[in-house]
């Protein structure tokens, strides 16, 4: 085997579009971390780097929902999410973003490098443009009718009813997501990355050479493979990511998976200066955790990017966990099915520790598995309270009582049998457990330290120090052999710290808190000693590890769930709210520019329905010295009838435009609120119809 002399592990990249949830944790953040604090006690020279991805559709779809800009989402939620991955302990060693100006350059670079290399392939291509707001239109905003389900909200790209996943040809009566027009097709240029040029090179590295990948993400690359690639448009039509470095790019950006990979190399570059040494050298172990909807990406789009930039290490593994479903359905963030991080640090203060043992022992590694609160309480009350909390406390407690607070000696005169046997576990363990967190099998690891607490217990019931020292004279008699069983009961409890280190994190400095002695000893080089903690050391009070998880939390618990699905379904039965994706600022002009307009005051003197148009009025202006007819698109927010006698503000000037076959001859100014709220903008008191506005 190839020897590392360090390693670069990375986390997918949230989506700042969301905070989030426990499948999230299970997927890939928890057990990247169990590998890093692993690495880390074995002095491993070892970075952890992640961030918020906060360019692509995701981000500007929530925009839009909210009403807000995309800047403002990704603000909002990088925040969010920072802040629930360090209260569940997740150890970055940065928690960066792609909306990051070293980001933006080192994305940038690496496309111009590929592009001077004449590694793109320029095409032109039909896609569909919302001619209103005059922007093309990626499928999700494209909304329709499902041809399979009926479903008249049905995205271009998915329906999320019947889960068909769709392209905008096939959905009925397409309109658009931003302005409800009917998108019509236009051409666009785009960057490809052929794709094909790279297989020979994909096979020999994945199918030959990695074939110890997990099963799940093997076996998607070998069919992704064997069916053939193509070429992969590398860049986007919109106004929100990182610009096309080139001159005739207007209006193109990069595509948010070419973008995205390469954030954990600008990360990596903030967070250190010899960041060349991770990411160039061949002695280098790249290692990227994720969920398996991201394997694609990871394992054959970035390599090939990588590869064909040239200069880089490729991932040497990218162990993917598959999805962790909640009582027994999808997670859903849409339907609001999901157990959300930052509510469980709420509702569950300082007992991170919990979620992390539940989620590891539970973890999809394989397949997809199922999260339930009640088994959430089950583990908890039956394996960290009765088993690891239960031993590690009645070797406290005991030791208080029965060798006045000290660390007791060990007696060579009575060693015994059992007392031997517990070193020859210990030994067994570390070498079991070092060998399942190497190979990404974070749940067989768990359980074996599970297991050294059970011989523990075990030990602790043979003994009997209790009934050795059942009156003075019985514990006088037998000191040296109550002595010998604590002594060893406390150092298997120090072993336990380092054992359970990098799942529990919290749970072992509890412990280390206890038996007085510093994070040095969770090294991992120490576990299987029998002299962590030094005879005649007094040590503090017990205090419990973990509590019991009652039925009433459960409960509330699911309640909420529940009660989350409902309100999620309620909110969506109103209509959604359509905004621009991106308002954008518009560039200053001069007075001269302001001054061409010719806007004056009328009076609406009369108004009726357009046929066969939803949202327009035909309207009749009286401008004192003339009547224009103006069509407006203002048919959801007034009745013809509500609005004959208002006064309103008219672009006099405006070039006549037809209109569902009416010429309309100016345009009235509404003011609009965030809401989607039209209201006239007119004169605080009435003038003659005529008067001019400047
Ligand atoms: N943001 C997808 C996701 O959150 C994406 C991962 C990027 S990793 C470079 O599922
Ligand atoms: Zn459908």
């Amino acid at each position: 085997m190839k020897h590392f002399n360090r390693y670069l592990v990375t986390a997918a990249l949230p989506y700042a579009n969301g905070p989030v949830h426990i499948g999230h944790l299970a997927g890939c953040y928890l057990p990247a971390d169990i590998y890093v604090r692993y690495l880390r006690a074995k002095k491993t020279d070892v970075k952890f780097v992640c961030g918020t991805d906060e360019h692509g559709v995701p981000i500007t779809i929530k925009a839009m929902q909210e009403n807000v800009n995309p800047q403002d989402i990704v603000d909002k939620y990088h925040a969010v999410i920072k802040e629930s991955f360090d209260a569940m302990g997740i150890s970055f060693d940065i928690f960066s973003r792609t909306s990051n100006q070293v980001h933006h350059q080192t994305a940038a670079d690496f496309f111009s490098k590929m592009y001077n290399d004449g590694l793109f392939e320029e095409k032109e291509s039909e896609q569909y443009f919302d001619e209103i707001k005059q922007v093309f239109l990626a499928d999700r905003y494209i909304i329709g009718t499902c041809p399979n389900c009926g479903n008249d909200k049905a995205y271009g790209d998915q329906c999320e009813r019947c889960g068909t996943s769709l392209s905008p040809d096939e959905l009925i009566n397409p309109r658009s997501a931003l302005s409800d027009a009917v998108p019509v097709k236009r051409k666009t240029k785009h960057w490809y990355m052929p794709l094909q040029n790279y297989e020979p090179w994909l096979k020999e590295y994945i199918i030959e050479g990695h074939k110890e990948w997990k099963n799940n993400v093997y076996g998607q690359c070998k069919s992704w493979l064997d069916s053939g690639l193509q070429s992969r448009a590398m860049t986007r039509d919109s106004n929100w990511g990182i610009k096309v470095p080139l001159k005739d790019a207007e209006g193109k950006v990069l595509y948010v998976w070419f973008d995205a990979p390469i954030g954990y190399i600008s990360a990596t570059k903030e967070l250190t200066d010899q960041w060349a040494d991770y990411w160039c050298k061949e002695d280098t172990r790249l290692i990227h955790f994720i969920g398996k909807d991201n394997i694609v990406f990871h394992c054959i789009i970035f390599p090939a990017m990588l590869r064909a930039h040239g200069g880089f290490v490729v991932p040497d593994n990218v162990p993917a966990n598959e999805f962790l479903n909640i009582e027994g359905e999808k997670v859903s963030t849409s339907r609001n099915w999901a157990v959300w991080v930052h509510d469980y640090i709420r509702d569950f203060p300082d007992q991170q520790d919990i979620l992390r043992y539940v989620l590891c022992t539970t973890a999809p590694e394989t397949k997809d598995n199922d999260f339930t609160w009640k088994d959430f309480q089950d583990r908890n009350n039956n394996e960290l309270v009765a088993n690891f909390g239960n031993f590690v406390n009645r070797t406290m407690v005991l030791m208080h009582k029965l060798c006045g607070g000290k660390v007791p000696a060990m007696h060579a005169s009575v060693k015994d049998a059992a007392d031997d046997a517990i070193y020859a576990m210990l030994q067994e363990a570390k070498v079991k457990i070092s060998d399942s967190i190497e190979n990404f099998r974070f749940r067989d690891a768990l359980n074996e330290v599970m297991n050294v607490a059970r011989e523990g217990n075990r030990y602790l019931q043979e003994k009997q120090p209790w009934i050795l020292a059942k009156t003075p004279e019985l514990q006088a008699a037998n000191q040296e052999k109550i002595d010998n069983c604590l002594h060893v009961c406390l150092q298997l409890t120090a072993n336990l710290a380092i054992f359970i280190n990098p799942f529990l994190p919290f749970t072992s400095q509890k412990i280390c808190h206890m038996l007085k002695v510093v994070d040095r000893i969770l090294e991992w080089e120490n576990a299987g000693s029998m002299k962590l903690v030094s005879v005649g050391y007094s040590l503090r009070a017990p205090e419990l590890l973990f509590k019991k998880v009652e039925d009433d939390q459960v409960k509330a618990q699911v309640d909420k769930l529940h009660a989350g699905l409902k309100q999620s379904a309620a909110a969506q039965a109103q209509p959604a709210p359509v905004a621009a994706p991106v308002p954008e600022k518009k560039p200053e002009i001069q007075y001269d520019d302001f001054a061409k307009l010719e806007l004056k005051v009328g009076t609406i003197i009369a108004a009726e329905k357009v046929a066969k148009a939803d949202k327009l009025l035909k309207l009749t202006i009286d401008l004192g010295t003339e009547q224009r007819t103006v069509v407006s698109g203002i048919a959801m927010h007034y009745t013809p009838e509500a609005i004959v006698g208002k006064q309103v503000t008219l672009v006099a000037n405006l070039a006549p435009r037809k209109m569902k076959g009416i010429e309309s001859q100016g345009m009235i100014l509404m003011a609009e609120d965030k809401d989607g709220r039209l209201v006239f903008v007119n004169p605080a008191d009435a003038v003659a119809p005529g008067s001019g506005v400047s």
